[in-house]
């Protein structure tokens, strides 16, 4: 069992800031270093005592979290500083990553080209190669996890966050897993199938074809239509959005969206494809004149954004619901509080969500 800070207290060591963001994980936080002045991020994380067995879970699930976290050390992965344990808290300090979502930075541009675009993919297949070679996946690899470390930068580091879905595959184990977020989700995942870390290679796959068009390859208009779309693997290159794009960037596409988990392009091999590692001079300007389409990119993350307040509002009714009915519990006598995991994100959705919704179509 992991062990952490409990003798000392976070706020004496750091005095807490601005909230920077919360979602399913909880809250993330500025914190300063009393002692440096240094900037780091404390995520909380409430360890509520629940009648039922989750606190168990929740304190192995944050175990689980740190373990990978200490495991991965790379300038492309968000960093872990310290970890504090009270009763009823625990606090992770983590790297300050102060230039806000990838996809955010690149819907402000005017216009960018495929290398521009490499440029950023290079950075995620290295963070994911790192945590691949040690048998890590993360498991929900999507825009809103891949930051930047400072946009003023002139060139600034790709940062992977959220690695409460991560998990380090233990050789000869069967590792399933129903969670994730449908646009993003692999066939096996949707299949209950044994996962390995190809998991996140077919998240890589859909997040460039985002990147590059504007679209979401599997997106139907309900997420029953997503994840049959996902599984009959029903995607195009459609003329109109990828006019742009380069046959090069298509092939590295079509290599990830492969049913077969150890057919799929591994984070290593993405890395020598020729359209992130060019070797003619033709590549390179293939490249260079190949463009994003920054018309429908825009679109599609005005509508990622405003679907993400939505969910935050529906989070906080549902809460607001939680704690009403704690209150009646409790004046009934009953022990029920709300947990942390009660918190749910509409977008990383738990398995019997997504196997409800898929038996209800069929
Ligand atoms: C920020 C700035 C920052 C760190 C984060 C967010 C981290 C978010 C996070 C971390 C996790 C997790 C979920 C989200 O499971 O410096 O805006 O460990």
């Amino acid at each position: 069992m992991a062990v952490f800070n409990m003798l000392e207290n976070v706020e004496d060591l750091y005095e807490i800031g601005e909230v920077l963001g919360s979602g399913h994980f909880g809250q993330v936080r500025e914190v300063r270093e009393r002692a440096t002045g240094a900037r780091w991020a404390g995520k909380f994380l409430k360890i509520r005592k629940c009648a039922s067995s989750r606190l168990g879970m929740e304190r192995k699930n944050v175990e689980r979290e740190v373990e990978v976290l200490q495991a991965l050390q790379h300038p492309n992965i968000m960093a872990l500083k310290d970890v504090f344990e009270s009763r009823a808290e625990v606090v992770l300090v983590l790297e300050l990553i102060s230039g806000g979502e990838l996809f955010d930075f690149i819907a402000e541009k005017e216009n960018l080209t495929e290398s521009d675009a490499i440029d950023f993919m290079k950075q995620i297949l290295l963070g994911v190669g790192f945590m691949h070679n040690k048998q890590i996946g993360h498991f929900d690899l999507k825009p809103e996890n891949i930051m930047l470390s400072d946009k003023m930068a002139p060139n600034p580091d790709i940062k992977i966050i959220d690695f409460g879905l991560a998990h380090c595959l233990q050789s000869g184990e069967e590792y399933r897993c129903m969670s994730g977020t449908p646009q993003y989700i692999s066939p096996e995942v949707i299949n209950y199938e044994p996962l390995s870390t190809a998991v996140d290679m077919w998240s890589i796959g859909v997040i460039t074809y985002i990147l590059l068009s504007g679209l979401s390859p599997f997106q139907g208009d309900t997420d029953e239509e997503t994840l049959r779309n996902i599984i009959a693997l029903n995607y195009k290159f459609d003329d109109h959005h990828f006019s742009m794009t380069s046959a090069m960037a298509k092939d590295f596409i079509q290599k990830l969206f492969v049913k077969d988990q150890n057919e799929r392009m591994t984070a290593e091999e993405c890395l020598h494809h020729p359209w992130i590692k060019p070797l003619t001079r033709k590549q390179v300007a293939n490249r260079n004149r190949s463009s994003i389409n920054m018309k429908t990119f825009k679109k599609f993350n005005a509508k990622r954004k405003w679907k993400m307040s939505y969910n935050m509002v529906w989070m906080c009714n549902r809460l607001h619901r939680l704690k009403l009915l704690c209150k009646t519990s409790a004046q009934a006598g009953e022990e029920l509080r709300p947990c942390e995991s009660d918190q749910e994100d509409t977008e990383t959705k738990p398995a019997s969500l997504i196997r409800r919704r898929l038996s209800n179509s069929s």
